[in-house]
Order: structure tokens, then sequence, then C-alpha cells
């Protein structure tokens, strides 16, 4: 290393359980590597594929650099470079128009873009509370899973991910780690090299799936059948932790009545998969301890999504698994972290202004309504940020009508023209990681990080935050809460509050990361922060809310059984999960990456392609009702029979037909948590 070189710990932005720390290093200036943290125990040294390329995707030649302002039809990409100050004054006219009529006809759009605290969700939801913007209901990934786990659990609370190392049984359900949780399954290779037996619980054999020990094949959706399954055949050989079931658990003999009505011979004929392997796997949890389950978001992106995880999140308890910290289960460490929201947001902002809430997993019917009483004024101006909606959205076919309304005013803060910024009439040059200051929790470890600045903005790019500091000085909002820096808005991040003892946001900027000190096995006492304080297998909340007080096996809104037409139609289950080298809509446009995924493939089993004469690496067309994705095929019995596997989210602009696979999903939500179905979607393939 020479003189000119240094050093700067940062932390990954990504949408990515893992949340890495980083060490950019920086020559005259320049970002020319980035490194994981060898000495962050989650980290380890190692990063994903993805990110390890960072500088390439910070010095791409295609970065957004100056303002831009449309000058050709929405979605056509014609832009023209315009001053910062005559961008954000014709923005701020433009606003304060229609806020003088309602201020609730604009909409913020935003996601995980940047998982940042600062550069998320502060000073950009101060401005829009204080405009008194409509407010995004921001369910896109989530929202259903979280609400299963919420009403057994109590909170997105689990297991310390560095406990797995000690697991002697491993459940990795809904999961492709290797692909998208890579730092837990170093863990649990430790853990299965020391002895550990692994499970995967998903419908295509994926990465993960080859290298446990067992993988149960299941059809898409049935995970809730399948639990109950589990507890039937614990049940039967009474495998249960019955102290740990009369102390700390609600609702125990309703819970068995309902799992005594799925045998697991029922089960299997639902879920297509042996009986015998629903008992091996049962046989496993009643007989090895410490079990742990790794569950992630896979299995509840069907209607029936936050059941399935209520019905598994209750496995542990009537395990007793929670009694050792290696045991019971980890979706979302985020419940961990005390966040100061309101000092973050500040909701008061508001005032006496009207609210609304708008689902951003529905923005294109939103984006398309004319505005009436009950849904309140049509979407006149939407401001996007950390997100990409155009190619991430479900049922992108409306999504696009909705962006491509003349009159619908759109602003993007960007890094690059995503499928979201051809629609733009202004394009903002935001800030990498690797050029903004911020802080970060996670949801997979039990860290905070800081995040530092390693190099200046390129261009006249501005951090997130700094956009709408400037935005609100031209509205003439003048609260001093608009004037704070990006550190200061940061030190209140970390809340007051015994979940953050010990940590301080001096110490933490010193140090780059600190744990939380909080109990390794958080549910060995009981403790559940739910009403009753139990873990609640029945709940009162989910019966108050109308729906079914235990958990409830809900099928796919779109499968034979509860669509036969529809089924004989399009008769294929498609889900369509990250492919590696991307994330999300993110990564899509860096060429080394794209030379291992260089387009979208669709994953066909050798009897379907054989039954529509489709060849390994033709070209295919996959369509259903709602559109139409060519793609190319992978015939491969890694998939299921009657199951496609359509890997995201590619942007349209670079895919073959100029569009991707959420031409193809829908808008339905799931019945709890209001969440996107996007693995609940039925289609036809045929060659091109
Ligand atoms: N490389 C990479 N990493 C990522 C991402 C990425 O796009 N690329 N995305 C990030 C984000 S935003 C998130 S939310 C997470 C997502 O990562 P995960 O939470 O792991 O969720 P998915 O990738 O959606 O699905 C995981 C697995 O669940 C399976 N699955 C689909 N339907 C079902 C079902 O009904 N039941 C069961 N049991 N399994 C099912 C899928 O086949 C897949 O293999 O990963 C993050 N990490
Ligand atoms: N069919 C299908 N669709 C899916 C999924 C799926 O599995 N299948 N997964 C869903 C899931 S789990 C999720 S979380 C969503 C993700 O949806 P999004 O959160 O929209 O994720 P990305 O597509 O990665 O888009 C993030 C955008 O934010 C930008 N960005 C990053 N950092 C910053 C910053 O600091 N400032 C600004 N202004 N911009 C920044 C990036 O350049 C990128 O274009 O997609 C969902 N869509
Ligand atoms: S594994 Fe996840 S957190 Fe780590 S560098 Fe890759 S995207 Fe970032
Ligand atoms: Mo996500």
């Amino acid at each position: 290393m020479d003189a000119t070189t240094t050093v700067v710990r940062a932390a990954c932005p990504h949408d990515c359980p893992d949340t890495c720390a980083l060490l950019v290093e920086v020559r005259d200036g320049v970002a020319v590597s980035v490194r994981g943290d060898p000495d962050h125990a989650p980290t380890d040294g190692v990063l994903c594929a993805k990110v390890a390329r960072y500088t390439e995707r910070v010095n791409h030649p295609d970065r957004v650099l100056q303002p831009l302002r449309r000058c050709g039809p929405k979605g056509s990409g014609r832009f023209e470079p315009v001053p910062w100050d005559v961008a954000l004054d014709a923005i701020a006219t433009r606003l304060r128009d229609i806020a003088a009529r309602d201020p609730l006809a604009i909409l913020p759009y935003s996601y995980a873009g940047t998982m940042g605290l600062v550069q998320g969700e502060s000073m950009a939801a101060r401005f829009f509370h204080r405009l008194g913007a409509s407010e995004l209901d921001r369910t896109i990934c989530s929202a259903a899973g979280f609400a299963g786990l919420e009403l057994v659990l109590g909170a997105a609370l689990g297991m310390d991910v560095e406990a797995f190392e000690q697991s002697r049984l491993i459940v990795i359900w809904g999961s492709n780690s290797i692909t998208s949780n890579l730092h837990f399954w170093r863990i649990a290779q430790r853990a299965k090299r020391a002895g550990a037996r692994l499970w995967c619980i998903d419908p295509w054999r994926n990465d993960t799936a080859d290298k446990c020990h067992d993988h149960l094949q299941l059809r898409p959706g049935t995970d809730a059948a399948l639990a109950y399954a589990l507890m039937h055949a614990l049940i039967e050989h009474d495998q249960l932790d019955h102290d740990y079931i009369a102390r700390h658990t609600l609702g125990f003999a309703a819970l068995r009545e309902r799992a005594l009505a799925w045998p697991p011979e029922r089960a299997a004929a639902l879920c297509g998969v042996p009986a015998a392997q629903i008992r091996a796997l049962a046989w496993d949890l009643g007989s090895i301890q410490p079990a742990a389950i790794r569950l992630n978001y896979g299995m509840q992106r069907v209607r029936g999504g936050a059941d399935a995880v209520r019905a598994i999140a209750c496995l542990p308890a009537l395990l007793g698994a929670w009694r050792h910290p290696a045991g019971g289960l980890l979706l979302s460490s985020s419940g961990h972290f005390g966040v100061d929201v309101d000092a973050l947001e500040r909701p008061s902002l508001r005032g006496p202004l009207a609210t609304r809430r708008v689902n951003m997993s529905t923005i294109g019917a939103a984006l398309l309504h004319p505005g009436d009483p009950a849904f309140g004024p049509r979407i006149d101006a939407m401001v996007v940020y950390n997100s990409n909606p155009m190619a991430v959205a479900p049922d992108s076919g409306s999504v696009q009508r909705g962006l491509a309304r003349d009159e619908l005013f759109t602003v993007v803060l960007e890094h690059f023209r995503t499928d979201t910024a051809d629609y733009a009439d202004y394009i903002l040059p935001a800030t990498t990681q690797l050029e903004h200051f911020d802080v970060h929790k996670s949801y997979g470890h039990r860290y905070w990080l800081v995040n530092n600045p390693a190099i200046a903005p390129r261009g006249e790019a501005l951090p997130n935050s700094e956009i709408f500091r400037r935005l609100a000085a031209r509205m003439g909002f003048s609260e001093p809460c608009f004037s704070e820096s990006d550190e200061e808005i940061a030190a209140q991040a970390i809340a007051d509050d015994q979940r953050n003892a010990g940590i301080d946001f001096a110490g933490l900027r010193a140090q780059g990361w600190r744990k939380l000190a909080g109990p390794a096995a958080p549910f060995a006492e009981g403790g559940f922060p739910t009403p009753s304080g139990r873990c609640e297998f029945t709940s009162e909340r989910a019966a108050e809310a109308g729906h079914d007080s235990l958990p409830a096996v809900i099928l796919p809104y779109e499968c034979a059984e509860t669509q036969p037409d529809l089924a004989a139609r399009y008769p294929l289950s498609m889900i369509s999960p990250p492919a590696r080298n991307v994330l999300n809509s993110t990564f899509v446009n860096i060429a080394t990456l794209q030379a291992g995924e260089p387009e979208p493939t669709l994953l066909l089993h050798p009897l379907d392609a054989a039954a529509r004469g489709i060849a390994d690496g033709a070209m295919v067309r996959s369509f259903n009702d709602r559109g139409s994705y060519p793609c190319r095929a992978r015939v491969s019995d890694r998939t299921r029979q009657g199951q496609v596997v359509a890997f995201g989210v590619w942007w349209r602009k670079l895919s073959p037909g100029g569009v991707n696979v959420n031409e193809l999903t829908h808008q339905r939500l799931t019945e709890l948590g209001a969440g996107p179905c996007f693995y609940d979607c039925l289609v036809e393939v045929t060659p091109v």
C-alpha cells in the first residue's frame, strides 16, 4: 500500500440479511477495491460476488452524474442535463402547486435500494410528512412474513445467526442461502462439518438444496400444511416439550386438534412430496437438539404466506428448541435493534394534516386510480428513491400504464437510468454508499454498523438526504430538523433503550460496528412480546381481524385446486426468485456480473419441456392473461413437473422482449400482512 492509499470503514447498503462490514481501499481519491472486514464475525472477510466488484458499479460510465430533465415522451429515455437549481426549482414549484390542491396527491415511493437509516427514511420522511403527502405502505418484501411472525412471537426476534454454528439440526426453509444469505450459509457449513444435519425445504433444487443432506421439494404455497403434518407426527410420537408448552405457550389444545387433521399422508398429497419424507423430517426435529430453523422470505410470497410463517413459527416452541441459543428460529433480527423511528422521520411534522396509506405492492392500480372518496385524490406526483418499481412491482403492465400517464409528475433519485427513471420528468443524481455517510442495523445479524464516505461524490451527485434538505428549503420548511447534518441524523437513530445497551454513536463511529448485548437465547425463559406474553399458537388479534385464530392452511390464488379453469389454460405454476448475481433489479447492468448471467432464464422440467417441444437453451415465451415474457429456457429436473422458475429481476430494457417477469405476476395481496404474491402465479410456456 503506497502513501496515497487509505482504507475506509463502510457497510454494505444492500437489501440483504448479511449487512457486511466493508473495507474500501481508496487511491488518489478513487475507490479501487472493496473487501469484507475479517474482524467482523458475520462478514468474516468475505463478500458476495456482487459487492466484491462494487467499484465497478460506483465508477460505472453509465452513472447519472447531473440532474436530467425529460425531453421526449415518457418512457422514451430522452433527457437533457440541467443545473441543480433549475431542477430543484421546477420540482418545488410543481409539488407546491399540487399540494395547494391536495398534498395527498403526492406519493413518495421508496424501498431498500439502500438500507441505510439516513439515506433511507429520514430527511425524505420528514419532507413528506411536513408536506402532508400520502404515506407509502412498504409491503413489497416481507410484510406477510412479519405479520405472521409478529402474531406468534410478538416481534421480529429470533436466534443469533452466529449461534447456528452450534446447531445439530438446521432446517433451511424458503431460503436459497447461497444466493441470498451467503454468510449464514458459511456458518451452516461449519455446523455441517461439525456433524449437523441440514434440510432444505424449497420447490426447486437450488445450489443450497444441493449441499444439504435432505431436500423436501414441496409445491409452492403449501408450507402451512407441511408444518401441521410435522406437528402431527411429533404429537404421534410424543416428541414435544410439554413443560415448555405449558409454561410459555397459548392455545396448544386448539393447535393440537388442528394438527391432528393433517396426517403426513394428507399433507403429502397437497405438498407433492412423499409422506415418508415428512415423517423423516419430523423425526429429526423431534430427536436432534439443538434444532434450528432458518426461515426466509421465499414461502410468504403467496396468498397464505403469513399463515405459513405462523404455522412454522409454532414449531420451535412445541419442541422447546428455544431453550438453547443454537435452537429456535430466525426469520429477521430487526426487532433486536432499538431504532428511534420518530426521531428519524418526525411524523409529528404532519400536524393536523390528513394522511392515507398507499400499498406499494399495488402501485400499478394506485397510479391508474382516478380518485374517489374511498381512495382519496388521484396520484398526481410520485417521488421515487431507493427503488425501481417499473421493474420490481407486480403486474408491470399496469405499472407501465400508470407511469406513462402524461399528467403524472415523476421525480426519480437514482444512480442509473433504470426502467423507472425512463418515465421520470426529472432524474436526480444520487450518491452511492461509497460517497455518503450512513448508519445501519441488520435484519440477519445483531450488529450496528457505520458507513463512512470513502470518496467525494462523483460528478454532481448528492446524497438523498441532501436532495430532500434542498427541496425542503425551497418549499420554505424552516423547522430545525431540516438543517441537521447526516451525522446528526445518524446519532439520533440509535434509540436510548435497553436493546442498545452499551452502544453509543461515538463508540460505534470509532469502531465501525458494535454487537448488541441482548440475550443469546431470547425465549429460553419465554417472555414473548405478545399480548399474553406467551408464544401464541392461537391469536385473539388474528380473530379480531376476522382471520382464523390458528394458523390457516390457505391455498394460492392461482392453482389447480382454487382455479381449475385458469389452470387448464395456464397449467404451470411459476415462482421468480432472485438470480445469484443480481440483487432485485440492482447489478443487472454490471458487465462482469452479466458475464456470469447474461440474460434472463426460465427453468422448466424435462417432461414439461418435451410436451411443448422445448429444447434446453431455446427461446421461449411465458404468458398468461396479464402479459407475455420472452426468455431463455433451461430444461432441468431441478424443478418439479408443472412448475417453472423464472429468475429475477431483470431490467426490462436489458431483456429480450423489453419486459421482465413481473409482466406475468398479479397485484392480489396476502390475506394477512397485505404483501405481494410474486410466487402465486400460473402461466403457460411456448417456444418462440
Ligand atoms: N443474490 C441475491 N441476494 C439477495 C437478493 C437478490 O435478489 N439476489 N434479494 C435480497 C432480498 S430483497 C430478499 S427479500 C432476500 C430474498 O431471499 P429469501 O428470503 O431467501 O427469499 P427468496 O429468494 O424469495 O426465496 C428463497 C427460496 O424460497 C423458495 N420458495 C419459493 N416459494 C416457496 C414456497 O412456497 N415455499 C418454500 N418453502 N419455499 C419457496 C424459492 O425457490 C427460493 O429458493 O434476499 C436478499 N438477498
Ligand atoms: N417477480 C419478483 N419480483 C420481485 C421479487 C421477486 O422475488 N420476484 N422480489 C421483491 C423483493 S423481495 C423486493 S425487496 C423488491 C425490491 O425492490 P427495490 O427495493 O426497488 O430494489 P432494487 O430493484 O434493487 O432497486 C433499488 C434501486 O435503488 C437504487 N439505489 C440504491 N442506493 C441508492 C441511494 O442511495 N439513493 C438512491 N436515490 N437510489 C439508490 C438502485 O440504483 C436501484 O435502482 O423487489 C420485489 N420484486
Ligand atoms: S452478502 Fe449481502 S451484505 Fe454482504 S456484500 Fe453481498 S449483498 Fe452486501
Ligand atoms: Mo426483499
